[in-house]
Formats: C-alpha cells, sequence, structure tokens
C-alpha cells in the first residue's frame, strides 16, 4: 500500500509545494511506494529556522543522555530490522540480503556513537607558564543539512544524522525522493527514539530547490555544516557556496574504484571480488568497481573467468538471493543508457548475453524478475578501456565496468589513479610489498586487499580525495570533528598577568 509524505515531516507544512513526486518499485514500476509532496525552498530555509530555534536546548541536553537517545534508536532499528530492510528492497531495489546488510550498518552507526556521548573528551594541557592550566572543549556546530542519494537510504544518511545530532547539533534532511519512504521511516525511527521535535526535520525537495533554499540558509546563518553525498558535480557547486561563507562541507563524491589485480593473485577470488565490486547494486554504490587493472599475463584468464561468472550470475527480483536487481529508479536507468553509448569501436564485450535493458526484445536467460516492469539491466563487462576514453575517466553508476592490461605495478597505480577520483580501490597479491607500494602510491582513501572495492565498515573512516571529496571523512571518530568545534580556553591562578611568549617559565 502506498503512503502520501508531506513535504516538511514533523515541522511547518506551509510550504508543500504543488509538485508531487511518485516514488516507485523499481522491480515493478506500475507499483506506487509513496507519492511525496515536494516542497519549494522556503520550505527548506524554515526548516533550517526550526532547527537552528531548537538546537540550543537540545546543545544542554548532557552527551551522555543523547547518547541515550541514539541508544533507543539502535534498538529500534533491530526491533524494526527486517520492516525496513523489505521497505528498501521494495522502494530501490536492493536485494535483501544487501539490504539487511544496510540496517546493520545503520545499527552499527548507532552502537559506535552511542558511546562518544560518554567519550566527547576535550583535554587538559600544560601550559608555558607556572599557575596556569589550559584545556580544550568540543562545542557543536548549530545547524547541520544533511543532502543524501538513494543508494543507501538509511546507512549513509545516518553517517552524519546520528553522529551530528550526539554532538549536539539540530538536522536538516534533505533524502532522495525516490527513497522518500525509507527517510520517512527513518524520521520515526529517531522521533519514537526520543530526539525533541525540531531537532530533526526532514524536507523533501527537488534538486533545484535544495540548492535555492541551501543558499539562502547560508546567506540567512541558518547552516553551520553541510554534509552533502552524491555527484562530484553537484559537490564542487555545494563546495564553492559553502567556500563563500567559509564553511567546509562534508563531501561524499563519485567515484571510478581500481582492482589491481596483480600476477600472482589468486584469480578465483579476484573474480569473485570483482564481480560483487563491480555488479552488487548494479553497480550503484559510490565505491563500486570503475575498472580492473589486470597483469598483462593473466589479463586474458582474468577476463574469461570474470565473464563467465557474470554470464551465470542470477539477476534480477531483489526479494530473492541474486547479485543484484533492478536499477534504483528512471534517472538512473536513463543515465546508464547514456553511459553504454561510450562502449567504442577499440572495446570488446564481455559477460552478458545482450546490451542494454532486459525485456521481451532483448531478454537474459533465467532473469528472475518481471522483465517488462523492472529496471533490469545487463552485465556488461568491457575490456580495451585505456585513458582518454569516456569510459576509463569517468564514473557510471550502473552495471558496467572496464578491463584494462598493465605492465609493471608503477604503471598500474598510475592507471588507478589518471581519472582522478580517489575513494576506494582494491589489490589482489600475495605479495606484501606490492601491497604497501600500492597503498602508499594510490590517491584513494580506501584500499582493500584481496577484497571488493565495497563494503567499507562503519567504525573506520570513509571518504575520499580528488574528484571524490574534499578530504573530509564520514564514519568513526574521525566525524565528531566535522560535528563540532574546538575551543581552547587558558585558566591564570597565579594572581597576576603572565604574557605568553614573554613571561615563560624558565628552568
Ligand atoms: C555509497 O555508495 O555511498 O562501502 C556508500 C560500501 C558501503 C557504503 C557505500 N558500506 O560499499
Amino acid at each position: 500500500m502506498s503512503r502520501t509524505i508531506r513535504s516538511i515531516v514533523g515541522g511547518d507544512r506551509s510550504f508543500d509545494g504543488a509538485r508531487m513526486f511518485r516514488s516507485t518499485n523499481p522491480a515493478r514500476t506500475d507499483e506506487l511506494v509513496a507519492e511525496v509532496r515536494l516542497s519549494d525552498e522556503r520550505g527548506f530555509v524554515a526548516a533550517c529556522r526550526t532547527a537552528r530555534d531548537a538546537q540550543r536546548s537540545w546543545a544542554d541536553v548532557p552527551a551522555p543522555v543523547r547518547g541515550e537517545v541514539i541508544a533507543n534508536v539502535g534498538r529500534l532499528v533491530h526491533t524494526n530490522a527486517e520492516r525496513l530492510a523489505r521497505l528498501i528492497v521494495q522502494e530501490v531495489g536492493k536485494p535483501l540480503k544487501e539490504a539487511r546488510g544496510e540496517v546493520q550498518e545503520l545499527a552499527d552507526t548507532c552502537a559506535f556513537f552511542l558511546g562518544e556521548g560518554r567519550r566527547l573528551y576535550g583535554q587538559t594541557v600544560p601550559s608555558e607558564m607556572p599557575d596556569k592550566q589550559l584545556f580544550t572543549f568540543r562545542d557543536p556546530v548549530g545547524v547541520a543539512a544533511v543532502i543524501t542519494a538513494g543508494n543507501f537510504p538509511v546507512a549513509v544518511p545516518s553517517w552524519y544524522i546520528v553522529p551530528a545530532l550526539l554532538c549536539g547539533n539540530a538536522v536538516v534532511w534533505k533524502p532522495a525522493e525516490y527513497a522518500a519512504a525509507c527517510a520517512e521511516a527513518v524520521y520515526e525511527l529517531f522521533a519514537h527514539a526520543g530526539v525533541p521535535s525540531g531537532v530533526f526535520n526532514v524536507v523533501y525537495a527537488a534538486g533545484r530547490e535544495t540548492f535555492t533554499g541551501l543558499t539562502d540558509a547560508l546567506e540567512a546563518g541558518l547552516v553551520d555544516k553541510v554534509g552533502f553525498t552524491g555527484s562530484s558535480e553537484v559537490g564542487v557547486r555545494i563546495g564553492e557556496l559553502c567556500g563563500r561563507h567559509l564553511q567546509s562541507p562534508c563531501l561524499e563524491l563519485g567515484g571510478k574504484n581500481p582492482m589491481v589485480v596483480t600476477e600472482d593473485a589468486d584469480l578465483g577470488q579476484a573474480v569473485e571480488g570483482a564481480l560483487f565490486s563491480a555488479f552488487g547494486t548494479a553497480g550503484q554504490r559510490c565505491t563500486s568497481l570503475g575498472t580492473a587493472i589486470v597483469h598483462e599475463s593473466v589479463v586474458s584468464d582474468f577476463i574469461r573467468l570474470f565473464d563467465e561468472a557474470a554470464r551465470a550470475a542470477v539477476i534480477g527480483d531483489p526479494t530473492g538471493d541474486v547479485l543484484y536487481g533492478p536499477m534504483l529508479d528512471e534517472k538512473f536507468a536513463q543515465s546508464h543508457e547514456k553511459h553504454l553509448e561510450w562502449i567504442g569501436a577499440a572495446h570488446s564485450l564481455h559477460g552478458s548475453s545482450g546490451i542494454g535493458r532486459i525485456g521481451p526484445d532483448n531478454p537474459r536467460a533465467g532473469l528472475t524478475g518481471d522483465a517488462e516492469r523492472g529496471l533490469y539491466y545487463h552485465p556488461v563487462i568491457v575490456s580495451g578501456v585505456r585513458p582518454g576514453d569516456a569510459l576509463f575517466d569517468n564514473e557510471t553508476f550502473g552495471p558496467l565496468v572496464g578491463v584494462t592490461p598493465y605492465r609493471s605495478l608503477d604503471e598500474a597505480i598510475e592507471l588507478a589513479n589518471a581519472p582522478g577520483y580517489g575513494l576506494s580501490s582494491s589489490i589482489y597479491t600475495v605479495d606484501p610489498a606490492k601491497v604497501f607500494r600500492f597503498r602508499r602510491r594510490i590517491r584513494a582513501g580506501m584500499v582493500s586487499v584481496n577484497n571488493s572495492t565495497s563494503g567499507a565498515e562503519a567504525h573506520l573512516p570513509f571518504g575520499g580525495n580528488g574528484k571524490s571529496g574534499n578530504g573530509s571523512r564520514q564514519s568513526g571518530q574521525w566525524v565528531l570533528d566535522q560535528f563540532t568545534r574546538w575551543q581552547a580556553m587558558n585558566w591564570d591562578y597565579s594572581g597576576r598577568l603572565q604574557k605568553a611568549q614573554m613571561d615563560v617559565a624558565t628552568v
């Protein structure tokens, strides 16, 4: 049964715009999951004002008590885990097993941060002068505006929302409209867990209105930190906008994640890793494999095995046990089709009995879903990709992966860094010297050894460099520095004016 979602959840509803968005099941596109009323830019600003008004008293709640609220969220996630996972499957088409994993990632994030409520440590620091003591304190930044994609509709938003709230900030969240029902479910978990009204706000709006609303809210001094997960293009615009207000946002952007397969690698293991990295979530993770860079002595064996594995993979109905399901929604299906046009004459196709959308005219043997109503696409492996090819240089965010050979490890690393992204990466080898050379030279924020490019754990720093982000890190303890500001204090109890640098004590 579908539901209608108002444009601002839990806040002022007078900004409901006239535009509606229909969130549908990508495995059965005629099945409506939710109908969302989109706000205009004034709604975004109003939500920021509500957050600003509510933030001070939330910051006055002792941090360990805020941690208890996060613990409540975690408990509610566990109680509602299956319902939430099935909603993710229904709304964005992620296979059930992956959706359960995503819910677990949300629970893990709560488990990590609930304890931080008792650990928002400052420091006591010695002074250069006698009878003087120095201290540091962490304070919340204020209002955090969080804008997220829908490929991870519950876990990735929680990387911002959970620590931001724990640190005493108020949050305005603009989720992806095509994952609105998931967002509403997340909102309800936080509301039931005891986050006071106005401290956590959700606004549904289209990209353009969100950008204008954010511009106005920053101008009015209503936003202190922006967290954004999405494309590199939009990330650049958000970075420019925040820079005008001397703010540095958390940016988690695209990736063209490389996997280097060396001549000594276990090929079976590498192919298994490539299959999941390239095609898990239908390639729609920011950590998905972009290009497999394979030593020339094993590249033809690698392609043969990868091709066989992709042909044999079960694709289709996400409620079942499949490698991947449909594209997230129509918009992603369309951009994937554009990326397929990048395949040129110099490339060879593997991995598929067809190319493009699977349907009655373009069948795939063993598809388990409804080929007519689902946004299912053939898995495509393209060999012969080189720097300068659109396919090599750009993120594609679909079940489409390149393979290129290399001769020396240094060449492999150069190829891996060439597209200019720097999110995730992987190397398959048994040689520790290669691992550490790769680790040092690769520009990526994340390196996997003998493992998928996807699947980072919630307590490690997640984030990228270059076109993948501005060096900010989501997840784990590192994110506390995003949502708090350090304050330094000195306290002189000597009874006289001791001047720093001038009255330094000597032995
Ligand atoms: C994303 O696609 O935005 O490492 C995040 C992974 C997941 C998170 C992906 N834990 O693949």
